[in-house]
């Protein structure tokens, strides 16, 4: 079974990932990692914090002269901003004095439900957990899961199809969605070019108004057999993991799998898609009409295109602070301000690619099994067989 946690602070020393179950002799480079981790980094909208950091996943253990050894992975992100935060962030007690306190918790962010959970006085250690920062050790790790999943002809990518109030309205194709990746500026990762420069003139817009801005991001996977995930028990459907999994990225407040959220008001006749018999595609010689179901119908994969889209909440932290209280005198005062984004979105989908490429990947491993890439792919490519002959 493929599993991964995280650990690490937004200002401390560094984050780590662990990743255990992926099978032996996947080749796996530090390039692709690095790469993800950048794809991550960039986006219009992003704050100062993002001009210190270079983030580099430096892999300690789980992989030998290139390829998985079955063993845990490890990996360790430096924290570039660590050495303006040593002092006020020590392992060990330090002087009080330097510590930064997190005055007045900041309405939509962790920081007071964090405060009281954990009976801190102020919100600075919830800050530095909850933190968006978090998210680059998953999507370290989540590249190696896209890694596995492209020796399956399995790809994740994601665009963006909304920022603010400026949105894309039409399906974009998965070559759109594609040939955003080899963009060498990512900007919003938008497929429609005369809507990310609307997008891009609303964060410039919000920027003058201190305020703060969400959106709408689509993770596409392509080429994803039919068959992953199962209705059996509720805890295994796919769409339930890749729910959770999108879900649990910071400001991530829902999730929608195809175009779920329209269907709710629409007919059945109009939602549901069509099947068909035709000439034989990629597994089998079943066709649809449309793909409204996002490629997941009973909680499994159905050989389309899975498409989850996330949304998400403006960013917590505006420049113009909302309405808060002094955890210390408890009189009423403007939320807390360091730095800030102002908007996340191209970075979230990136990070919520990781989250997918992970989810597929436990549930490509939980079907197709091995120990190793060989037996592995000899299982799949079973399969594969027999979804040909069906
Ligand atoms: C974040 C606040 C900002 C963001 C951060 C998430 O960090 P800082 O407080 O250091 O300016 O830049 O995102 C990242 C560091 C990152 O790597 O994405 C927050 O409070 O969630």
């Amino acid at each position: 079974m493929l599993r991964y946690f995280t650990a690490g602070e937004s200002h401390g020393e560094a984050l780590v990932a662990f990743l255990s179950g992926v099978p032996a002799g996947l080749k796996v480079e530090q390039a692709a990692l690095d790469r993800e981790l950048w794809r991550r980094q960039q986006g219009y909208g992003r704050g100062g914090r993002m001009k210190i950091e270079r983030d580099a996943a430096h892999i300690l253990s789980g992989v030998r002269q290139g390829l998985t050894i079955g063993s845990p992975i490890s990996v360790r992100l430096e924290n570039r901003d660590w050495k303006n935060w040593q002092d006020a962030l020590p392992v060990a007690e330090g002087n009080p004095a330097l510590h930064k306190r997190v005055a007045s918790p900041r309405p939509g962010h962790a920081d007071l439900a964090g405060a009281l959970k954990y009976n801190f006085p102020e919100a600075r250690y919830v800050l530095e957990r909850a933190s968006a920062r978090e998210s680059a050790a998953r999507v370290a790790v989540g590249a190696i899961a896209k890694v596995f999943l492209r020796e399956m002809g399995i790809d994740v990518f994601s665009h963006v199809i909304a920022v603010g109030m400026i949105s894309v309205e039409k399906e974009v194709p998965w070559q759109e969605i594609a040939a955003l990746y080899d963009r060498p500026e990512i900007l919003l990762n938008c497929a429609d070019p005369e809507r990310e420069q609307q997008m891009k003139a609303e964060i410039d817009k919000i920027l003058r108004t201190g305020d703060s801005l969400g959106g709408i991001f689509e993770v596409v996977a392509h080429g994803v057999p039919p068959g992953l995930g199962t209705y059996a028990q509720w805890d295994e459907r796919l769409d339930a993991l890749l729910a959770a999994a999108v879900m649990s990225l910071q400001a991530v407040k829902a999730v929608e799998i195809g175009s779920g959220i329209a269907s709710a008001t629409s007919l059945g006749s109009s939602v549901h898609d069509e099947i068909g018999y035709g000439e034989p595609a990629d597994f089998t010689s079943f066709t649809r009409t449309h793909n409204n179901a996002g490629g997941i119908e009973g909680g499994v994969s159905n050989g389309e295109e899975i498409r989850v889209r996330g949304y998400l909440k403006p960013i917590s932290t505006l420049r113009r602070p909302l309405q808060s209280v002094d955890f210390s005198t408890r009189e009423p005062v403007r939320a807390a301000y360091e730095r800030s984004d102002v908007c996340v979105v191209p970075a979230a989908g990136v990070a919520a690619e990781a989250m997918v490429a992970l989810t597929l990947a436990r549930c490509a491993i939980d079907k197709f099994g091995g120990d190793s890439m060989g037996e592995t792919l000899r299982n799949f490519r079973g399969y594969c067989q027999q979804l040909k002959d069906y």
